[in-house]
Formats: structure tokens, C-alpha cells, sequence
């Protein structure tokens, strides 16, 4: 978890604040080279909401072995800041026009991992936005958060009117679909809020029929024991389960099929200007026989400052097997 916090938390003086507007916030987000800024105003009413049904898809055990999503600070805010009043939320595009070559000797990965640690590119632009803001008044805290943190992004996103949670569980944003990373900044400011999102998938059910491993099990809802990406991403076994690792279609890191099947993702999608998420080479065609024999060593020479490296060099030999194996059954 990565967060940003000052020394001291005396209230804020309501006077040294009262020229601090939300536009002003906003725009200075924009200028940091976020791509969307929203705010949400923290309330009881708002906190029920997001406890809810994040405690239901725990009971279901939809976790997985990502035992850290049972932390009570994620089902309320301000468990994580007690002195927050606002959840200001900010997104970067990550979308690049590249294609994966087609051919079962090829290893896939997700788009969110084919450039630069994206953790790295959002907590810099975010530690900057948090330090402006504090040095803003007397008596202003501001914390940052991205996707490592107890924080539930999309949801925060969706209220900030960033875009709307879809069927894929995804946030989409009518700008630049699904392919955007999410971050927020806590403060004790009380700013005006944007209205919440509303949402847009209507009929549509692509993505859960799209889903190799029906993993959405119902509209919104994702079961990680079900998900390609968590397995290939989170899960540190040995083996794969064998009903997932049937079903993989090459994919060694993540899984985008639930996005590149969405049709605001194919209207909305539009090439980022972080030149830090242009594709190292090499995560664009990897081939299956060489990761599944990759080394320590390789590991470190091709991933360097990447998202992947969470997916450990065994993990990558384990998921690349994974579909050399599936492949050859289909072929006898
Ligand atoms: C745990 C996690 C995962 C897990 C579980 C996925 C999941 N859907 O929860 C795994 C490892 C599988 C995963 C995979 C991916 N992840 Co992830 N993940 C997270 C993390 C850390 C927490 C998400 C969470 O709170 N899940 C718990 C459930 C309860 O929340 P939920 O999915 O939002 O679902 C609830 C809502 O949809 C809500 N709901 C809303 N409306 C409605 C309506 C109805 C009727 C109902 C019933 C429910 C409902 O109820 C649902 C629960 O029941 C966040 C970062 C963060 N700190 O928030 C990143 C995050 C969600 N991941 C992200 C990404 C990019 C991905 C992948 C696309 C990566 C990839 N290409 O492989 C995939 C997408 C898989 C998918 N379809 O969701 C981004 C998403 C950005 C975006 N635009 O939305 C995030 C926000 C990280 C970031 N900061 O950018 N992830
Ligand atoms: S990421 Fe892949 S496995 Fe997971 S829900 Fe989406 S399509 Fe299904
Ligand atoms: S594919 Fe359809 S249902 Fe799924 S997220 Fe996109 S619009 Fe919503």
C-alpha cells in the first residue's frame, strides 16, 4: 500500500479553505496528466453501499486465496481516514492500438501489463497531486491510493461519475472504455461532489457469454476461483485447476476477453499519451515453449519495472504448460 500522509492532522481551518473550489482540484489533476477527475463526497449512506455487496461476494467465498479483500478497511473508508470528507478519483488511459499476433504458439498478456508498472505511473502523478493539495491550507490531509490499497476504486470511480461498473465488473468510462487504471486521493476537504454515473450495458451480455470459464457468474459479479487472471495473476499453486487450465486460449498473464469483447471498449477505446504504457516488445508475442522454460534470469531481463513481475518466474512456467498442454489435447 502506498500512501501519502503529513505529519500532523489538526482540523482544518474552515478559512483557509474556503477558496479552494472543486474545479480548482480538478483542474489541477488534469494538469498532472490525468486523463479523468471526479469527486465523491464521503457519508454514512454511502459507506452502507459499499459494504454490502463486497460482504456478500466475500460469504461466497469469491475471494479465492486473496484473503487480504476480507480487510474491514476497504468496507469503510474511514476506517483507512478518519478525518475523510472526499474521495477525489482519478483515471489514466492505458490503451494502445497494438494487436497479439494470432497462433497457438504464442503466450498472451493483458494489456494492463504490456508497458511500465502502471503502479509506479499513477503513484508518482498521485504523490504530486496529494502534495500540492496539502500545501493548499493549513491543516489538509490528502492520501493516495491505487489499487494496492483497501480502497474499493471502481466503486469510489462510479460515485466520483468517473464511469459506471458493467456486467464485466469492470469501471467503464465513455472517453476511453474499460482500458483506464484507476487511483484516488482521501482528504479531509469537503469538496462538491460530481453526481455518480449511470450505467450503460442495458441488454448487453457479451462479455458473460464470452467468459471461457463462466466466471461471471451473475451481472457485476466475478468469482476469482472462476477468473483467468486471478489464477494466472494470484494464484501462487503449483498446478492450475484442471477446469481452468482447459480453458486458458493462451493467456499467461491476466485476461482481457471480458473488455475486448465489450462494444464501448471497440467505440470508446483511444491510443494513450503516457508514452510509459507503449508496449515493451517482447509482452506482445511471447512464445509459449520459451516461457515455459523461462529462468530467474530471463525473468529479470524482460521484465523490468512491470506489473507481470508479481507473477513470479513459476507461475509464468506453470500458466505457459497450462495451455501447451490444453493445446496439444485439442490437436489429437
Ligand atoms: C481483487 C481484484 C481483482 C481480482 C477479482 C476481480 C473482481 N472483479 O473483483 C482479480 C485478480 C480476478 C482481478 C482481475 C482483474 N483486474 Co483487478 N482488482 C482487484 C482489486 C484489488 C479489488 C476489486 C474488488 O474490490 N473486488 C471485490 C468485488 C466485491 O468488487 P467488484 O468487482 O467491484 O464487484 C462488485 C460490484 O460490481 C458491485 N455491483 C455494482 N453494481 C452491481 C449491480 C448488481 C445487480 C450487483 C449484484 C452487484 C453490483 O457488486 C459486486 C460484488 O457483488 C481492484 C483494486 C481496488 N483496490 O479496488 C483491482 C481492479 C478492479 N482490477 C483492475 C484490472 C485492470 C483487472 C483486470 C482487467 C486485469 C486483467 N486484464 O487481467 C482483471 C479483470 C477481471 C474482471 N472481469 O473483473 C482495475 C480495473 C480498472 C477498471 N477500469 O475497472 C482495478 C480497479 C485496479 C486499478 N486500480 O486500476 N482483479
Ligand atoms: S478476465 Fe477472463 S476469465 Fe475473468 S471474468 Fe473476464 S473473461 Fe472471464
Ligand atoms: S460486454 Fe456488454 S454487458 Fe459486458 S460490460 Fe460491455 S456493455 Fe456491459
Amino acid at each position: 500500500m502506498a500512501a501519502f500522509t503529513s505529519m500532523a492532522a489538526p482540523p482544518v481551518a474552515s478559512s483557509s479553505l474556503a477558496s479552494l473550489s472543486s474545479s480548482h482540484v480538478k483542474q489541477q489533476a488534469l494538469d498532472l496528466g490525468f486523463h479523468l477527475v471526479g469527486i465523491a463526497r464521503v457519508d454514512d449512506f454511502d459507506t452502507a453501499q459499499t459494504a454490502v455487496p463486497l460482504q456478500r461476494w466475500l460469504n461466497q467465498g469469491y475471494q479465492a486465496d486473496m484473503a487480504w479483500m476480507a480487510n474491514p478497511k476497504r468496507q469503510d473508508v474511514r476506517l483507512v481516514m478518519p478525518e475523510v470528507q472526499s474521495v477525489i478519483c482519478v483515471a489514466l488511459n492505458y490503451y494502445t492500438p497494438h494487436t497479439r499476433p494470432e497462433g497457438r504458439e504464442f503466450g498472451k498478456i493483458s494489456r494492463y501489463g504490456w508497458g511500465r508498472d502502471y503502479h509506479r505511473v499513477l503513484h508518482k502523478k498521485l504523490k504530486q497531486f496529494a502534495i500540492w493539495l496539502e500545501a493548499q491550507g493549513e491543516g489538509i490531509i490528502a492520501r493516495y491510493y491505487a489499487d494496492t490499497g483497501p480502497i474499493q476504486d471502481k466503486v469510489w470511480a462510479e460515485r466520483a461519475g468517473l464511469g459506471w461498473i458493467a456486467k464485466n465488473s469492470n469501471l467503464i468510462t465513455r472517453d476511453y472504455g474499460s482500458w483506464v487504471f484507476l487511483g484516488e486521493v482521501l482528504t479531509n476537504l469537503k469538496l462538491q461532489p460530481d453526481r455518480p454515473h449511470t450505467a450503460h450495458c442495458g441488454t448487453c451480455t457479451r462479455c458473460l457469454d464470452a467468459c471461457p470459464t463462466q466466471a461471471i457468474t451473475q451481472p457485476f459479479v466475478v468469482d476469482a476461483n472462476r477468473c483467468i487472471a486471478y489464477h494466472t495473476i494470484e494464484n501462487r499453486a503449483a498446478t492450475l485447476p484442471e477446469d481452468i487450465a482447459n480453458q486458458m486460449q493462451g493467456w499467461v498473464a491476466g485476461c482481457d476477453i471480458c473488455q475486448d469483447v465489450c462494444p464501448w471498449n471497440q467505440r470508446f477505446a483511444q491510443e494513450t499519451d503516457v508514452a510509459e504504457f507503449q508496449p515493451y516488445p517482447w509482452n506482445l508475442a511471447p512464445r509459449l515453449a520459451e516461457l515455459a522454460n523461462l529462468t530467474p534470469a530471463d525473468w529479470e531481463q524482460r521484465f523490468p519495472a512491470s506489473a507481470l513481475r508479481r507473477i513470479k518466474p513459476e507461475m509464468l512456467r506453470r500458466n505457459a504448460r497450462a495451455n501447451l498442454a490444453a493445446s496439444a489435447t485439442r490437436k489429437s
